[in-house]
């Protein structure tokens, strides 16, 4: 009998060139936001970036879903959706953004879901901090990690498994972080991680567990497939790495002007263009400079004044343009000092990408 190659799949290798039709059908179901949508504060939700390794969970009654706490708690619980949701409810807004963003652009690539620069998004995420349920369930000492399972299973790696990610205990008390089952007011849409998901405000998209259904307290350090065998910065194949967390300071550029349908390329007139933009970093290291290059020579941007760290904030820059080609960049620098870099650094999964955005204009 043939080897069964999903259980058996062959090593991926690098690539070069073209896109695989494999990538390009991962790209038309994990769409990235549309740049212009970088000009509203909150992006609108049907423009929230997707990543969902697997299939979409089809859940039709939320009214049978619960969440189940156990392991190395010292009150494990099973609490239904309507019981969190009597419990004190907040809204945060959040900027997420998947560790894999920019992915395209780091060569030679990883054969994945081939972003470019636009899997990021804000939304205002309504639930209860998970802290209050943690402290409700009671961690034991013996508890080195706290482990979040979805109900979505699929395979990478020829390894069968549901997506699942975990935090220290530390980590998970951050008073941050949301059991959430609103996203900019409305039910959690499915693709979203109806009806419940965990926000991880300030750490790359893989944290924010969708479809969340088990809490698991261990008392040994997570194995499963997301958490050690991906999301891993590595140099080689056979690097241990360091693991993936918070996110890299970062920003983008809205596309001024007009597009070229086919090739994005931009069209403006001369004069005043006023340049828009969006920063953020990780952490909730808050952003203290943007800088906008025009034809490599760097000027200082004005950055609104923006009082929550864990959401994008927005950058702007009079730009008089004159007839010609042109290339816009931006590039910011956090609190804590980290610029982003001119070239990607080098990663074997494309990971944590944070190399300025640039833009190809033409004046005419
Ligand atoms: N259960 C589950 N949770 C998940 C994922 C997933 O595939 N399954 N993808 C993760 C990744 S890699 C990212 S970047 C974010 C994306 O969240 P969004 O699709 O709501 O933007 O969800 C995270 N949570
Ligand atoms: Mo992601």
């Amino acid at each position: 009998m043939a080897t069964n190659p999903i259980l058996h799949p062959q090593a991926r290798q690098h690539a070069h060139g073209e896109f695989s039709h494999e990538e390009l059908a991962l790209a038309n179901r994990n769409c990235g936001t549309l740049l212009e949508t970088l000009q509203h504060d909150i992006t609108p939700t049907g423009a929230h970036y997707l990543l969902n390794h697997f299939d979409v969970p089809a859940v039709d009654n939320a009214q049978n879903w619960s969440l189940t706490l156990d392991g190395h708690f010292t009150e494990p619980v099973t609490v239904s959706l309507a019981e969190l949701h009597a419990m004190p409810v907040t809204t945060k807004t959040v900027t997420l953004e998947c560790a894999g963003n920019g992915r395209r652009h780091v060569s030679p690539r990883w054969p994945s879901q081939p972003w470019g620069v636009e899997a990021v998004g804000t939304a205002q995420w309504t639930g209860t901090p998970l802290r209050n349920l943690l402290l409700h369930a009671g961690i034991r000492d013996t508890c080195r990690e706290i482990v979040f399972h979805g109900i979505d299973r699929g395979v990478d790696g020829g390894q069968v498994h549901n997506f699942a990610r975990s935090l220290t205990p530390e980590d998970a008390l951050h008073e941050e972080i949301l059991l959430a089952w609103k996203m900019n007011g409305i039910d959690l849409p499915p693709q979203h991680g109806y009806p419940l998901r965990l926000v991880v405000p300030g750490w790359y998209g893989m944290a924010s567990v969708k479809w969340l259904s088990h809490i698991e307290a261990i008392d040994y350090c997570f194995d499963g497939y997301q958490q050690t065998k991906t999301y891993v910065y590595r140099q080689s194949p056979d690097d241990s790495g360091t693991p993936v967390t918070h996110m890299r300071v970062k920003s983008l550029l809205v596309p001024p002007g007009i597009p070229d349908w086919s090739s994005r390329k931009r069209l403006v007139e001369p004069g005043l263009v006023t340049l828009q933009g969006r920063a953020w970093s990780g952490a909730g290291v808050p952003i203290t400079r943007v800088e906008v290059g025009l034809d490599g020579t760097w000027q200082d941007a004005t950055v609104d004044q923006c009082d929550n760290p864990y959401h994008w904030c927005n950058w702007h820059f009079d730009w008089q343009a004159s007839i010609g080609q042109h290339l816009l960049s931006c590039r910011a620098t956090d609190a804590n000092g980290h610029t982003q870099p001119l070239q990607a650094p080098w990663d074997t999964a494309g990971f944590g990408n944070n190399s300025v955005h640039a833009v190809e204009v033409w004046c005419a």
